[in-house]
């Protein structure tokens, strides 16, 4: 039991991990969750570290994976995290905005032309930067972001071609003010809906339609009750592994250093698989009665431009952080 009572004596959660504990055996009982299928990349590869942790501690540190919004949806998770009931948690940067805004930036539209900028810039500064602020915030993100991937455009009514056709198209957005301006900037009527609720949102026809990448839209089997995808790319989308401040500074060094291994080596791993999934689905999507459409990005990239999208967000940003975005992506309007 090493330092256990002094490592959480000041964190929120003490009481309840000292009781799981007794149960279990373990000496650190932790919890990570997402809002991911567990067929989805994320949760697989969740789940590997979590098994990693525990063997190279020998079982002392047990990390019990809740994958699906099995602990609420991504706003509530949020809640429990920031108040120490759950450990840690992946997020979108641009839900995590809503707490601390300047990690949208890695989610402004059409901002990547490809990984090669994205990588080196969201596991360097331009993700450092985030990072720091996400500290200030109280909470801790882990080094490397977990990938969901470029978003593409869903819908159960009119597929979406050009950026006109998004006019009144109602849309399910997660709860984020950029996915809200961004779409209101397309002159389409975003409605905030967490993903927990989304599949039920576009059965029952509430939206019309969503964005996501390929592999999420598979996973979550979003082609149920989707008809066509629009291959928009408008934006690229990660999850930061997140960890409550206060509890991740009272473990023990060499348990942070465990977990930090194995969750930043996975983390690297799953960006691969979903990659690749990313683009293998289509075939898989196409079969199940999604029908796929080629647009020209430009056209909607043109529209956020003149809509003032940009203009906006470098304002909100301030100019040295968008510098330091567009250090990386190249001129972006
Ligand atoms: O809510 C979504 O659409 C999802 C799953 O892509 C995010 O986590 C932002």
């Amino acid at each position: 039991r090493r330092a256990l009572q002094m490592s959480l004596a000041g964190a929120v959660a003490a009481p309840a991990v000292l009781r799981i504990t007794a149960a279990h055996g373990a000496e650190f009982d932790l919890k990570v969750a997402n809002n991911s299928p567990v067929t989805h990349p994320l949760t697989i590869y969740m789940i590997k570290a979590a098994d990693g942790v525990r063997q190279e501690t020998g079982g002392k540190v047990d990390i019990k994976v809740f994958p699906n919004n099995q602990l609420g949806g991504d706003t509530d998770m949020l809640s429990q995290l920031r108040s120490g009931a759950l450990e840690f948690f992946t997020l979108s940067p641009l839900i995590l905005a809503t707490l601390v805004p300047a990690a949208a930036i890695s989610g402004v539209g059409f901002a990547w032309s490809s990984y090669d900028k994205l990588w080196p810039a969201i596991d360097g500064e331009l993700g450092a930067h985030v990072r720091d602020k996400i500290s200030k915030a109280g909470l801790f993100a882990f080094d490397r972001i977990w990938e969901n991937g470029f978003r593409q455009t869903t819908s159960s009514t009119r597929p979406i071609l050009t950026p006109d056709d998004f006019k009144g198209f109602k849309i399910r957005v997660p709860p984020s003010p950029m996915w809200t301006s961004m779409f209101k900037a397309f002159d389409a009527a975003p409605m905030t809906i967490n993903f927990a609720e989304v599949y039920s949102a576009l059965q029952t026809k509430i939206a019309e339609g969503q964005e996501n990448p390929l592999a999420l839209i598979d996973a979550a089997k979003l082609y149920e009750v989707q008809k066509h995808l629009s291959k928009t790319n408008h934006m690229w989308d990660g999850f930061w592994l997140l960890a409550n401040g206060k509890i991740w500074r009272g473990l023990p060094d060499d348990v942070r250093t465990v977990i930090a291994k194995h969750f930043n080596t996975q983390a690297v791993a799953q960006r691969e698989e979903t990659l690749k999934r990313n683009i293998s689905t289509e075939k898989d999507l196409a079969a199940r009665g999604l029908t796929f459409h080629n647009v020209d990005p430009k056209a909607f990239q043109a529209k956020l431009q003149s809509a003032g999208f940009y203009k906006e967000w470098k304002g909100k940003f301030g100019d040295d952080a968008w510098a330091l975005l567009e250090k990386h992506t190249g001129p972006i309007s």
